[in-house]
């Protein structure tokens, strides 16, 4: 997670000295150059997560690195458990949408909503880092959507959404998708107040990619398996890889879909119904 990476968050004041965990730690930019320290595996590759803050950032100590993450995801939290309220007040489900860059979120997203909308209210929330061309295309099926843009920012979070839903209706009673910033790695550590994440992933990407990126699939309750329509034209184990997400996540819902094609289409339509119908229950 990019908590502390330079992801356009101001931690300066958290770069004050802290009592009892080291030094003061100066403004980037002024910072001596500190060594990160790396396991060295068998083959002597290096492996910085084995630490328990998980990650190294040059000049901080991982406690530091600890109170940094644990500051930042305290504030999401707030405006998460925010949105929350609202959805639920609302009885709206809300879906967080999650990938690397091109697994086909947005082709998903406008699938769904021709086969959804006479059934549902449906918005969306489009997160890039530039450009409003999938909230433009989300606009052409009928539905209202709205962009952000997280400039240098990397992944959405709460207070963004939050914002966002000063500007967008909620749809009552019906579904909020949350197309996220294409990053299979940041954007699982933050909750937007979504009632699931759900993780596309593209055939075209490998097999191994839970394995690789596993906080993402760890966070997320469903697995849409996208462009299966290329099956054939691919060297890729749908075995191997279905292993791979549930060895990260045993209880994670798998679902092939081809959004070109519809295959797959009516299990998720099913699953996101069911979604709605918990919601109104609860
Ligand atoms: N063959 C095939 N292509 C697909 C499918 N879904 C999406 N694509 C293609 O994949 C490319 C990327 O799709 P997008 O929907 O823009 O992907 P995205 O995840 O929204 O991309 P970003 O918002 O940039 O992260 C486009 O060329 C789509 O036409 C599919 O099911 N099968
Ligand atoms: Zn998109
Ligand atoms: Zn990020």
């Amino acid at each position: 997670m990019c908590e502390v990476c330079g992801c356009g968050h101001d931690h300066s004041e958290r770069r004050r000295p802290v009592p009892g965990i080291g030094p003061q730690v100066k403004p980037v930019g002024r910072l001596p150059l500190a060594r990160k320290r790396a396991e060295s595996t068998g083959q002597g590759d290096l492996h910085y997560g084995h630490g328990p803050a998980g990650t190294e950032v040059p000049g901080l100590s991982q406690q530091q690195v600890i109170e940094i993450g644990a500051d930042i995801m305290a504030r999401n939290d707030c405006h998460a458990e925010r949105n929350r309220a609202q959805f639920a007040a609302m009885g709206v489900l809300a879906l967080n949408l999650v990938s690397s860059p091109g697994s086909g979120k947005t082709t998903l997203l406008v699938e769904t909503i021709a086969r959804l909308r006479a059934r549902y209210p449906i918005a969306v929330i489009e997160g890039d880092q530039q450009t409003s061309n999938d909230a433009e295309r989300i606009r052409a099926t009928g539905a209202p959507a709205l962009q952000i843009n997280t400039g240098k920012g990397c992944h959405l979070d709460a207070a963004m959404v939050e914002q966002a839903l000063d500007r967008l209706s909620l749809p009552e009673r019906g579904v909020l998708f949350i197309e996220n910033v294409g990053n299979l790695v940041c954007p699982a550590g933050f909750d937007l107040g979504e009632a699931h994440k759900v993780v596309v992933l593209s055939v075209t990407e490998g097999e191994d990619k839970p394995l690789k990126y596993p906080d993402m699939f760890a966070a997320a309750d469903v697995m849409l398996l996208n462009k299966v329509d290329l099956l054939p034209h691919l060297r890729f184990d749908l075995a191997a890889c279905c292993e791979h997400a549930r060895r990260v996540n045993p209880a994670i819902r798998i679902l092939p879909v081809s959004a070109w094609s519809g295959e797959g289409m009516d299990a998720w339509l099913d699953w996101i119904a069911q979604g709605l119908a918990a919601r109104a229950i609860g």
